[in-house]
């Protein structure tokens, strides 16, 4: 093949692996074989630039846009939605259609209302070239260089007309809101008070780097101007986006009656708690473009749709007290202490309030009435304070600039929200860096929760991490509640956790910035503990996931000669310092797309992962219509209510260890 047809192959074969990743959530390349071949397609241009074309898989985080975005004129305007709150007035709206159409409407297309921003995009010849802000509906912002990061939206579109604008939702799913917050507040930023607010200000950013690191989502639902594209309905319309490989969103019915539509509401009023994004109501959408055309528009809004708003969820508590933690980099972070409250499906009795600036802003006094919600589902906020209720008792309060654990002065650094210790031995620091090498997604070691932990600081029997690899049953039964079994387990379980593996490792170190997906990035690449020891920061630059930030963060980290220290350790106690590639050990799963959830104790998830795609499976982290099996150990949740509502096979951690022995 000559290097024109290479190039281009690998360019059409990366773009479909990305489209089934990022919009089908069925992956058929695993992350290692891609990071290959994007690498090399990335050598390739880099030798033949002449055939690097804008719609690539590298193209999509270009270089900084200086100055204001773009105005730019929509094709067509981006109307807005008319309103209704209750049934009642749904009908209404049902009787407004009826009654100008002169006949019912055949049906209607009822559509989550996903909580992120319209953007409207520019396709030329197939082409991506736009991205434009909603803005007032006829004039928007060029925000082309961050939407192109969105990897889940097509940069080439087959068989399309010579001009098309498309619609939909750019939202922040609710995984990345929590790890971008996490991320913030460990670097001491302002948090995002809600997922649609951190969508907004990575749009907004002159740095399209930073918007990739974002992770946003896109949901398409409409077309604006476009050249000969003949669409008759809304359903057809989503079915010509999803051919377009557009994320469309599944959950959307076709119902004939307004009951229908009403039963549908009703339904997603509890149910979209549980889905991995936001929404704030329902659209209702006639599904017929000629009866469309007939029901015309206002100056605002289409006559033929309107939304359907669900009251958001907020209820009323007392903040009892404020108390301080201070965390594994040293941050002091106040959380509210709350008469407990139901909200959005549990028991709510803690809350953060994040560092000193939310406290101020918002007022808030020990003793206070606040308003509490959910931020993503499962987050709780403080929203207000309700100052009608004060009686003057409360107590407004302050951070204090002494570390509650250790004593010594805790600091806030210019440009940063947080205070924070500043004793590196501080005790609560090194005994969270110890609870995060040992938890789930680190090194998994069981049995070694938050309070044996503090109890082996405790006894003296442990300082750092490197010293957990030579505790012995005989020191452990000398504390108090640990009999030889549990001693014996707990060593058993430390043991065993030599052997997770680079990946797992790099993780539990906690730097700075390196969550478990990066940690996993850079093991793959580097693939050995003495590479990660010397490796510059070109060369992480030159990962696709890993921006200047990350780099940063891990050449500061192994300035300090403590750190490589605890590396040293940990090498020198028999870790396992690779990362294996799945061997392949079989072929009885070819073809099964399969989701784990709910606890496993046997094996426990990873593990049961790992042996199930190298059987040939692909494991993947969300229930779809392409997922095949579904495993389904103790307390499953949501993902086992969408595999039965979907008719996918279930089976138990049983009946998995019996499938499993069924290929030996
Ligand atoms: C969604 C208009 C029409 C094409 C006009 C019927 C108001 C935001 O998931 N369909 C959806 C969603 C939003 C929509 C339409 N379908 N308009 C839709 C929408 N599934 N969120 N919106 N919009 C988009 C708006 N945005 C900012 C300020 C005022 N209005």
């Amino acid at each position: 093949m000559d290097v024109q047809a290479k190039i281009k192959a690998l360019q059409e074969e990366l773009t479909h692996a990305q489209y089934l990743y990022y919009v089908k959530d069925a992956p058929t390349m695993s992350d290692y074989e891609y990071d290959q071949k994007y690498r090399e397609l990335l050598a390739l241009e880099e030798a033949h630039p002449q055939y690097r074309v804008p719609s690539s898989p590298t193209q999509r985080v270009g270089s900084k846009v200086e100055g204001a975005f773009e105005k730019v004129v929509h094709g067509r305007p981006m109307l807005s939605l008319s309103n209704v709150f209750n049934s009642d007035e749904l009908r209404a709206f049902d009787n407004r259609v009826t009654k100008e159409l002169g006949r019912h409407t055949e049906a209607y297309v009822v559509e989550l209302k996903i909580d992120g921003l319209a953007v409207n995009l520019h396709y030329e010849n197939g082409v991506f070239t736009r991205a434009v802000t909603r803005g007032d509906g006829r004039v928007g912002e060029d925000i082309t260089a961050n939407v192109k990061t969105i990897k889940s939206i097509p940069l080439y579109l087959e068989n399309a007309p010579a001009f098309i604008e498309i619609r939909g939702e750019a939202y922040m799913p609710h995984s990345e809101f929590k790890r971008i917050n996490e991320e913030r507040e460990e670097e001491g930023l302002p948090t995002f008070v809600n997922p649609r607010n951190a969508a907004a200000g990575s749009l907004r950013q002159q740095d399209p780097a930073i918007a990739a690191n974002r992770n946003l989502a896109f949901f398409a639902y409409a077309i604006g101007s476009e050249d000969g594209a003949n669409i008759e309905s809304q359903e057809q319309l989503l079915k010509t986006l999803e051919a377009f490989h557009f994320p469309v969103n599944p959950h959307y019915r076709l119902c004939h009656t307004i009951d229908e539509v009403i039963e549908i509401i009703q339904y997603w009023d509890e149910k979209r708690h549980e889905l991995p994004y936001d929404t704030d109501g329902m659209v209702i959408k006639v599904n017929d473009f000629n009866d469309q055309d007939m029901l015309g528009s206002t100056a605002k809004d289409p006559k033929w749709a309107t939304a359907y708003k669900y009251p958001p969820e907020e209820v009323e508590t007392v903040l009892k007290d404020i108390t301080i933690n201070v965390g594994r980099t040293g941050v002091l972070t106040p959380t509210g202490e709350l008469e407990s409250v139901f909200v959005s499906g549990t028991n709510v009795s803690r809350v953060t309030l994040h560092n000193q600036d939310f406290i101020t802003e918002k007022d808030i006094r020990i003793g206070d009435h606040v308003i509490v919600h959910k931020a993503a589902e499962i987050i709780p906020e403080v929203i207000r304070v309700v100052k009608e209720k004060r009686t003057g008792v409360e107590i407004p309060f302050k951070i204090p600039h002494i570390c509650p654990v250790c004593g010594s002065p805790a600091v806030r650094r210019d440009g940063e929200a947080a205070i924070r210790c500043t004793n590196k031995h501080c005790p609560a620091i090194e005994k969270e860096k110890i609870i995060h090498f040992a938890s789930r997604n680190a090194m998994n070691i069981d049995g070694l929760g938050p309070s044996i932990v503090e109890n082996l600081i405790n006894n003296k029997l442990i300082a750092s991490v490197v010293d957990l690899y030579s505790l012995t049953v005989d020191q452990l039964v000398t504390m108090d509640r640990m009999g030889k079994k549990s001693a014996e387990n707990l060593v058993k379980a430390i043991d065993d956790s030599k052997s997770r593996g680079l990946d797992r490792v790099l993780f539990g170190l906690g730097i700075p910035l390196i969550g478990s997906k990066a940690a996993s990035t850079i093991a793959r690449v580097l693939g050995s503990m003495d590479r990660f020891l010397t490796v510059t920061k070109e060369e992480l630059l030159s990962v696709e996931e890993i921006g200047p930030t990350m780099a940063d963060s891990i050449i500061e980290y192994r300035k300090d000669p403590e750190h490589i220290t605890v590396v040293e350790g940990l090498v020198k106690a028999g870790l396992n310092m690779t990362i294996d590639t799945v061997e392949p050990a079989g072929n009885e799963m070819d073809g099964e797309i399969v989701v784990l959830t709910g606890k496993l104790s046997a094996m426990g998830r990873s593990e049961a992962g790992k042996l199930l795609e190298a059987h040939g499976a692909k494991v993947t982290g969300s229930v779809s219509k392409k997922t095949t099996l579904v495993v389904a150990g103790e307390d499953s949740g949501s993902k086992l209510t969408k595999a039965n509502e979907l008719g996918i096979r279930v089976i138990n951690e049983e009946e998995l260890l019996a499938l499993i022995a069924s290929w030996e």
